[in-house]
């Protein structure tokens, strides 16, 4: 297997919730650059060894409208895509529903309905123009990732309920993580 990860990139720590960065609207990139290839390097390696199959740069405390994504199965060839200021620029009527997780709510699943496929508008890494038609996993994963660009979790997705009963259960672990 390719193993991305390479001495130039830093797996970063994730921010959990309730770290308040994670409600940010984050802000268009505007120069394609090092730092930013560096960003994504960064991005890469931190969603490799979580693993996860995405990750926003606001996840690892970088309020900057870029995600990383890689949907393959691990035990194919690893798919890595990197989206720069994404936009959906059109849904499906068809609705899906997919168990989701979240890297910044561990061990915390649950059932959320989106639209079954998107088409997407992005840059990539070089500041090249693209356009997407994202369905299936790949289609769940972008939307939860543009939602995290715009401060959205994947329970705001859930009844207020079960959102209200997670956060609370977040705020007790890290205070009980303050106090330790
Ligand atoms: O690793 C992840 N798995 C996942 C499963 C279903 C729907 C969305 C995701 S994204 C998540 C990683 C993450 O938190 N990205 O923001
Ligand atoms: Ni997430």
């Amino acid at each position: 297997m390719v193993d991305y990860v390479t001495d130039m990139s830093t797996i970063r720590p994730i921010i959990i919730l309730p770290d308040p960065l994670l409600r940010l609207v984050s802000k268009p990139v505007t120069a394609f650059d090092a730092r930013v290839q560096a960003l994504v390097d960064d991005m890469f390696a931190t969603m490799y060894d979580a693993p996860g199959i995405g990750l926003a740069a606001i996840q690892i405390g970088v309020t900057e409208r870029v995600v990383t994504v890689d949907v393959s199965p691990k035990e194919d060839e690893q798919h890595p895509m990197a989206f720069i200021n994404p936009q959906i620029i059109a849904v499906s009527d068809e609705l899906n529903i997919h168990q989701e997780g979240c890297l910044s709510i561990p061990d915390y699943y649950e059932e959320v309905e989106r639209p079954a496929a998107v088409r997407i508008r992005y840059h990539d890494a070089n500041g090249q123009d693209h356009e997407m038609d994202c369905e299936g996993l790949l289609a769940t994963c972008i939307q939860h990732e543009i939602d995290h660009l715009d401060g959205v979790l994947f329970i705001d997705h859930l009844s207020r309920l079960k959102r209200e009963r997670v956060i609370k259960k977040f705020i007790k672990a890290a205070k009980r993580d303050c106090d330790a």
